[in-house]
């Protein structure tokens, strides 16, 4: 609580913040660092609609936490020191609001940062806090500032505004104001041609504001270390009259320096409404030319327009200087102030190495794009899955035809029954209780250079024998020499005789389709030699599938061969079956939970066990075992 009566705010005030507004809580979090202030202004956050309980905020360049309360209760019974309450609840709840804080009778200060509130509520406000003794800056307003101890809200703007305004140290200029946005004016002005401001208030232009001009005036009058008092009134109301009395009467003896804005209201023929609601002139007197000239009357300094208010408040200073009733003080080194990373980024004064790059896609605009495509463009111009794939994986738009066979290939392998290894995987890890991804993982780990994954195999050894002129019988027999399984030949139930009509399909369309099917015809060559060995020795889906693509990247013209030869390698094309059979799997795992069926246990005869000691046994032998064990 403050010493002196007249005083609202001093170094170590400390606030409640009404709402949840990170922003402006930083603005005074910052205010108070660059002020010097040892502990921050704003003790706690009272927001009845949150769940959160802390509020993390900067204070300089650490973090602090700020404690989130949802009553007003809690928040003054956790903190007695707190006599100061910035209040932005909407102008709806503004009312109640205020009405509750005004409860409790260590709230001294309610600044209401809110718009629209109803006038006739502005006015029971004011009422009830005449009667309460509390101080109201406010409604519509954006509060006040008192260098080196507090600040309302997002009073002052930015901390280069303030910084350059001076407002992190005192100096002998209280002002009050009605705009906001005048008040900034002010902080310049006055840092320009004086020792900066003492004090400055706006008390928001509306018609019923909860303190006017004399009730700060008087304040500052009534502080010794406030010299010069400043006001800028402006047309509309009586307020600057009351102003003009207490001058006459000696209730203010200190240098004034006053103007009322809209003296350009007189240009006009009809009355004109300025921006505030209470800024229109119901008669002669509450023209901005009748204050002014009544303000001049009574000795108050009042230029002959707004532009000569600096020079007017200079000539006042330089009096009260020369006379020694203000000696400057030293000027302390401007303080340097913590600018948050995100925004020093923007205006360009800090760069840094991104830890990571990503060239497909950008969900930082307005529109998520994939490849620089935006999605509303991928759906407009349909490019359905197989068009997401080339831009995805191969950051270009490729052929219709070509992406049309991307969608084949994933329908193809889609799946191929339960008893495929990857599929029964899935399926004995579901009926272990597993969830969807755990299932789903678990095939997808089964795929390797014998199930689904020999599309890269296939894909390098076929175009390598083909590049090197390799006929089709030499290249059998220089993997055959190599002990070398090829990748891409042979399954374990498909045959030249029960021939895989999913391959049939393969090699339709490509014949159909692609510019150039040399690498699948060579490879249709090297099955005529396998296949004449052994009937299963034929050319599997995986294979097909990867001497197509290798077609694709050589004959589309949309890679160059260098870009081609690096798909390759990276394992584009076991990407192919992974992405489509995952639908596979899925599905599995949702029929067993369809089906509910339980844990899976593989039948011990199905099994041939080999240990020592239970060798040729056989299962009635290991029983008779086990039996004898567990008697033991
Ligand atoms: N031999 C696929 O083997 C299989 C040979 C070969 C030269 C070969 C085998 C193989 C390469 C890998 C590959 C993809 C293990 C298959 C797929 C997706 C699937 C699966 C599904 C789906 C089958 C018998 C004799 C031996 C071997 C010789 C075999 N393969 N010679 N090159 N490639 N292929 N995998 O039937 O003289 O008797 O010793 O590893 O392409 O995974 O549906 O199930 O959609 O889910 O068990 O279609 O071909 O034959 O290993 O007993 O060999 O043939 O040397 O000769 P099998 P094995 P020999 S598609």
């Amino acid at each position: 609580p403050s010493n002196e009566p007249n005083e609202l705010f001093h170094a170590k005030t400390r606030a409640f913040v009404y709402g949840m507004q990170p922003r402006a809580v930083q603005g005074m979090l910052d205010f108070d660092y660059i002020c010097g202030r040892k502990i921050p202004s704003v003790a706690a956050i009272i927001y009845p609609f949150g769940g959160q309980f802390i509020l993390k905020q900067y204070w300089g360049t650490k973090e602090t936490l700020l404690p989130v309360y949802r009553t007003v209760d809690e928040a003054v019974k956790n903190h007695p020191d707190v006599d100061v309450v910035v209040n932005f609840a909407s102008s709806r709840s503004a009312y109640s609001a205020t009405m509750e804080l005004m409860d409790y009778p260590q709230l001294r200060c309610i600044a209401i940062i809110a718009e629209g509130v109803p006038e006739r509520r502005a006015r029971e406000i004011s009422e009830v806090a005449r009667q309460k003794g509390v101080t109201i800056i406010g409604p519509a307003t954006v509060g006040g500032i008192k260098p080196g101890c507090f600040k309302i809200g997002n009073t002052g703007g930015m901390m280069d505004n303030i910084v350059s305004s001076k407002l992190y140290r005192p100096g002998s200029v209280g002002y009050v104001s009605k705009s906001g946005g005048m008040s900034n004016e002010l902080n310049n002005i006055i840092s320009q041609v004086t020792d900066g401001v003492y004090e400055g208030i706006a008390i928001g232009g509306d018609r019923y504001p909860g303190t006017t001009f004399t009730d700060h005036l008087l304040r500052y009058e009534a502080d010794p270390k406030c010299k010069i008092l400043v006001m800028l009134g402006e047309v509309g109301g009586v307020e600057e009259y009351h102003v003009v009395e207490m001058v006459k009467n000696g209730q203010i003896k200190k240098p004034v320096v006053a103007w009322a804005i809209g003296t350009c209201a007189g240009m006009f023929t009809t009355e004109v409404q300025f921006g505030h609601a209470g800024s229109f002139a119901n008669s002669q007197l509450e023209t901005a030319a009748a204050k002014n000239s009544a303000m001049r009357e009574v000795g108050i300094h009042v230029p002959n327009t707004f532009e000569d208010l600096p020079e007017v408040l200079k000539n006042v200073y330089d009096d009260l200087v020369k006379a020694g009733k203000i000696t400057p003080g030293p000027e302390p080194e401007p303080p340097k102030i913590p600018i948050d990373y995100a925004w020093a980024q923007e205006l360009g004064l800090i760069r840094k190495p991104a830890a990571f790059i990503s060239t497909i896609s950008d969900d930082r605009g307005q529109e998520l794009l994939y490849a620089g495509m935006p999605i509303s463009k991928v759906f407009e111009e349909d490019i359905g899955i197989g068009g997401v794939i080339s831009l995805l994986w191969f950051r270009r738009r490729l052929p219709s035809y070509a992406t049309k066979f991307l969608e084949m290939v994933l329908m193809l392998t889609a799946d191929h029954g339960p008893a495929v290894s990857g599929a029964l995987n899935t399926i004995v890890t579901t009926r272990a209780g597993k969830d969807l991804i755990s299932s789903l993982v678990s095939g997808l780990l089964t795929i390797g250079t014998r199930f689904g994954g020999a599309l890269d195999g296939a894909a390098t050894e076929f175009s390598n024998a083909f590049d090197k002129g390799l006929s089709p019988r030499a290249f059998v027999d220089t993997m055959r020499k190599q002990n070398k399984l090829i990748p891409g030949i042979g399954h374990k139930v498909k045959s030249r005789n029960n021939p895989d009509l999913r391959v049939e399909l393969v090699k339709q369309y490509v014949k159909a389709n692609f510019p150039s099917t040399k690498l699948l015809d060579y490879a249709l060559a090297v099955e005529a030699v396998t296949s004449s060995k052994k009937d299963n020795l034929i050319l599997n889906v995986d294979g097909a599938i990867a001497v197509c693509v290798v077609d694709l990247l050589r004959s589309s013209g949309a890679f160059t061969p260098e870009e081609g030869e690096e798909y390759l390698k990276l394992g584009v094309l076991n990407g192919m079956f992974v992405l489509g059979r995952s639908i596979g799997f899925i599905g599995h795992h949702l029929d067993q939970k369809r089906l509910k069926t339980g844990l899976y246990r593989h039948p011990w005869d199905d099994i041939s066990y080999e240990a020592p000691g239970l060798a040729g046994q056989g299962v009635a032998g290991a029983m008779e075992q086990r039996v004898e064990v567990d008697a033991v």
